[in-house]
C-alpha cells in the first residue's frame, strides 16, 4: 500500500554506507529514541514509525505514527525487549494523529509518558499519559496539558524539580505561536518565521507541576546565545534551534542539546541554570542518514551514551531505528564530536 520505488537510490547508496553504530531494534521502525535509567535499568521511549498511506508533505504528514512501545535494556550492551504497545492513539480522547517524539518520566513510584499529538484542529499538543510500570501501559489524561503547543516534550529532572522543555519549527507549528495564540499567516509550515536577521525563535520551558500532569507555572522561551552574548539569528540554520530538544547536567552544568532541523545536525549549548540561557558550543552528532535527528543522551554506570535514529533498515526518511553510541566530555566540559558515518 505504501510507495517505496522513489527510494532505489537511497537504498543503493545506504549499502555502500558505514554506519558507527548497528540498529538496536530491527522487528519494527523506532526513532526519536528517549532513554533514561529508572530504578537501575535502562528504559528506551521512542516514536514508533509505520508505513503511511499519507503523502509526504513539507509539514511532514507522512510521519503518521499511531502509538508508543516501550523497550529495556538489562544493560547498555544487551539486546532491547519490547514490552509491546503502551499507549494507542484511537485511547486518547484529544488527540487525532501523529504520535511524535516522546519521553517519560519517574516520581514517587508514577511514571508519566508525555507525548505530541495533532488534536482534531490539526494543532500540535502536548499530553500525558501515567503507569504505575515504567513498561506501562500508560492511561493518557483525557485533556491535553493546559496551555500546550507544538511538539517533542522532553522532561529533566534536577533533584525534586522536574522541567519540561519543548518546541519544533515548521512542521511542529512553533513558528505559529509566536503572539502566544495560534496565528497562522499562510498554508505554508515556512510561514510566520522571523526574519533572517531577527532572533531565532526559540525553544520553551516549564516546570512541572507537582502532579506531573501540567505546567507548574507559565511556560518561559529559552534563550540561546552566541559566545558574544548574542541570541543566535533566525537566518543562522546551522546552529538556530529546530525541534528534538533535550536536557543532561554534567559537573553542575546544564547543557541544552536540540536538532537544527534542515542542517541536520545535533548541536549544544550550556548554562549554570535548567531555564537558561545557554551557550552556543558545538556539534555533538554530525548528520545522520535521513532527513531527521533525534537524540538523547543518558548516563549508564558512569560512562555517558548518545542514542539517535538514522534509516539503515528502509532507506526512507520516516521510516527510522534506534542507534546507540558512546558521548564524551572532555576535561572543559566540552562534547567530542560524532561522526554517525564513516568515511
Ligand atoms: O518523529 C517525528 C518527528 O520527527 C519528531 O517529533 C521530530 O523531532 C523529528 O524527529
Amino acid at each position: 500500500s505504501c510507495n517505496q520505488s522513489s527510494t532505489t537510490e537511497d537504498t543503493e547508496t545506504a549499502a555502500d554506507t558505514q554506519f558507527l553504530s548497528a540498529p538496536l531494534i530491527s522487528h519494527m521502525y523506532t526513532a526519536d529514541p528517549s532513554a533514561h535509567v529508572f530504578d537501575g535499568k535502562i528504559y528506551i521511549y521512542p516514536s514508533h514509525d509505520v508505513m503511511s498511506e499519507v503523502e509526504e508533505d513539507d509539514s511532514g504528514a507522512h510521519f503518521n505514527m499511531r502509538d508508543y512501545h516501550v523497550f529495556s535494556m538489562d544493560d547498555i550492551n544487551s539486546v532491547p525487549v519490547d514490552h509491546g504497545r503502551v499507549l494507542d492513539v484511537d485511547d486518547i480522547p484529544w488527540a487525532k494523529r501523529q504520535l511524535w517524539a516522546p519521553d517519560a518520566a519517574h516520581k514517587d513510584g508514577k511514571y508519566y509518558l508525555y507525548f505530541p499529538a495533532k488534536d482534531y484542529d490539526n494543532i500540535f499538543r502536548l499530553g500525558v499519559a501515567v503507569s504505575d510500570s515504567p513498561t506501562g501501559p500508560f492511561t493518557p489524561q483525557p485533556e491535553p496539558m493546559k496551555g500546550s503547543y507544538s511538539i517533542d516534550p522532553a522532561v529533566f529532572q534536577d533533584g525534586n524539580d522536574y522541567y519540561i522543555y519543548w518546541g519544533g519549527i515548521w512542521g511542529g507549528q512553533l513558528q505559529k505561536w509566536r503572539t502566544g495564540e495560534y496565528l497562522s499567516t499562510g498554508d505554508s509550515p515556512y510561514d510566520d518565521e522571523p526574519a533572517d536577521d531577527e532572533p531565532a525563535i526559540s525553544p520553551m520551558v516549564a516546570k512541572l507541576s507537582a502532579d506531573m500532569l501540567e505546567f507548574g507555572e507559565n511556560p518561559r522561551p529559552i534563550l540561546i546565545k552566541d559566545k558574544n552574548g548574542d541570541p543566535i539569528k533566525a537566518g543562522d540554520h546551522e546552529r538556530r534551534f529546530f525541534e528534538a530538544a533535550w536536557v543532561h547536567k554534567y559537573n553542575n552544568t546544564y547543557y541544552f542539546s536540540y536538532s537544527t532541523g534542515d542542517t541536520h545536525k545535533i548541536v549544544y549549548a550550556t548554562g549554570d541554570s535548567p531555564y537558561g540561557p545557554f551557550t552556543y558550543q558545538g556539534v555533538i552528532l554530525n548528520p545522520v542518514q535521513g532527513w531527521t535527528n533525534h537524540h538523547s543522551i543518558v548516563e549508564v554506570d558512569g560512562k555517558w551514551y548518545i542514542f539517535y535514529h538514522d534509516t539503515e533498515l528502509s532507506g526512507q526518511t520516516y521510516l527510522r531505528n534506534v542507534k546507540m553510541t558512546e558521548l564524551t566530555h572532555n576535561p572543559d566540559g566540552t562534547i567530542q564530536t560524532i561522526d554517525p558515518i564513516l568515511s
